[in-house]
């Protein structure tokens, strides 16, 4: 096949924190061990097929800007996809990765029917499996895109109409299957078009029912067909809908206990959706791994001056820190890893810049997981967390919450003439010196 990145041979190599070569990591190295485990195993980078083979740079003002021949008007759509899919696992393995992650649309043109677009994802799948194996790359997870086409406007599974459930419903079984060929490790449900516009004309108890409904139906079909890898539902509050029913992991996680679903989903956060809900991304991970959904990420990260989920590629080593330390306290990925959702600027038009792109948030997160996992070793965060909740171990502590204490009892308590409990500092700046002592030493 003839070579699209001509100008980088790749692998790209680790040179280290000194390396003047913009082609190179400085801080990824994959084969080091790092808190048990290879930086490499750890991490477990994907690179999205969306945004980096499947968008032209066109954005809402504008036409396409990016060198994507693949894209252009008028070629045989099969014949382009199989170029795009070349193009593709060149890129992840010039760039050394192990996963990628697609949509069925990503890979495989709509055709006029379904069945032809089932054949066509079919075809372009058995492809993938044959450059998975020449590559040794891997699918972190597959996922269907049920929000582009103008039939899912009104949702997809929350759709007013159930011949439009239907068909998200089949569409969903046909990638879902492929993601279990393709040994995808997770299966994600992004519910882009899962929301409202406006109340007046919703009806939110249906389509929260609706939507369980679905849910339910994709874990029957994972475990009917034997797919190991775990469903993911990934939240964000809104956009493209105004309201977005997976607004957050909290929202996430109420629906899945109020509809029983809590012990076969888990959540893919991402960064900047976790700051369009208004929230900081370890908070979203932090909750997630206390309430036990916790799954992947989609490593990006939002603009501050701009609300629009821009998804540019992460480049805060201190944001990623506190998110790595949530995921390392957490114990670590399982089936997740770090997809980058992520994408370049419009006039970034050489074909290379999408190397420079992901190396910035390889690195990125390499570093991140230094730091992090340097904070888990010295352990004085979590010493402080510990000290700060000790009297929750002593007896008025423990009787509290095994219930033994009711009202009556504290009201007690309190009138015996226990003393007025002494407030304690919390510490916060002197936590946060930590943190950047540990981004700073980190290496
Ligand atoms: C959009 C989402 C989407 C999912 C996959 O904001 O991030 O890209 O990750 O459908
Ligand atoms: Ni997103
Ligand atoms: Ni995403």
């Amino acid at each position: 096949m003839p070579e699209f990145f001509t100008d980088v041979t790749g692998p790209i190599p680790y040179l280290g924190p000194d390396s003047n070569e913009p082609l190179s990591f400085r801080w990824y190295d994959k084969d080091r061990v790092v808190a048990g485990r290879r930086m490499e195993d750890h991490l477990r980078f994907a690179v999205c097929y969306w945004h980096s083979f499947n968008w032209d740079g066109f954005d809402i003002f504008g036409a396409g800007t990016l060198d994507r021949p693949w894209l252009a008007p008028g070629l045989d759509p099969m014949e382009a996809a199989r170029a795009k899919q070349d193009a593709a696992f060149e890129f992840f393995a010039k760039l050394g990765v192990p996963f990628y992650c697609f949509h069925d649309v990503d890979m495989a043109p709509a055709g006029d029917t379904f069945a032809q677009s089932t054949a066509n994802l079919n075809e372009l799948v058995e492809r993938a499996a044959g450059l998975q194996e020449q590559t040794g790359v891997g699918l972190l997870w597959g996922t269907a895109n049920l929000f582009s086409h103008p039939r899912f406007a009104a949702g997809a599974a929350t759709n007013p109409n159930p011949e439009m459930f239907a068909r998200a419903a089949a569409q969903v079984c046909n990638i879902l299957e492929a993601t279990h060929r393709l040994g995808g490790e997770n299966y994600v449900l992004w519910g882009g078009r899962e929301g409202y516009e406006t109340l007046l004309n919703t009806d939110l108890q249906r389509e929260a029912d609706q939507l369980a409904r679905f849910m339910h139906l994709v874990v029957e079909h994972k475990h009917r067909i034997g797919f190991t890898g775990a469903i993911l539902i990934e939240p964000k509050p809104f956009e493209p809908t105004k309201h977005q029913y997976d607004y957050d992991s909290a929202t996430v996680h109420a629906f899945l206990q109020r509809y029983d679903l809590a012990s076969e989903i888990k959540v893919n956060i991402e960064v900047n959706h976790a700051t369009l809900a208004g929230h900081d991304f370890h908070h979203e991970i932090a909750y997630a791994n206390a309430a036990g959904i916790f799954g992947s990420i989609d490593a990006n990260a939002g603009d501050d001056r701009l609300g629009w989920d821009v998804d540019r590629f992460p480049v805060s080593v201190e944001q990623m820190t506190l998110g790595m330390y949530e995921i390392l306290r957490g114990g670590g990925f399982t089936t997740g890893g770090l997809n980058f959702d992520a994408k370049l600027r419009r006039q970034s038009i050489d074909r290379s810049d999408l190397f420079h792109a992901h190396i910035a948030g390889m690195d990125t997160m390499a570093r991140a997981l230094l730091a992090a996992s340097l904070l888990l070793e010295e352990g004085e965060l979590e010493a402080n967390r510990e000290a700060r909740y000790a009297g929750w171990d002593g007896a008025l502590g423990r009787d509290i919450m095994n219930g033994s204490l009711d009202l009556p009892s504290l009201q007690k308590w309190a009138a015996d003439g226990a003393p007025d409990p002494a407030p304690v500092s919390g510490r916060q700046e002197a936590l946060e010196n930590l943190v950047a002592r540990a981004v700073e030493r980190a290496r």
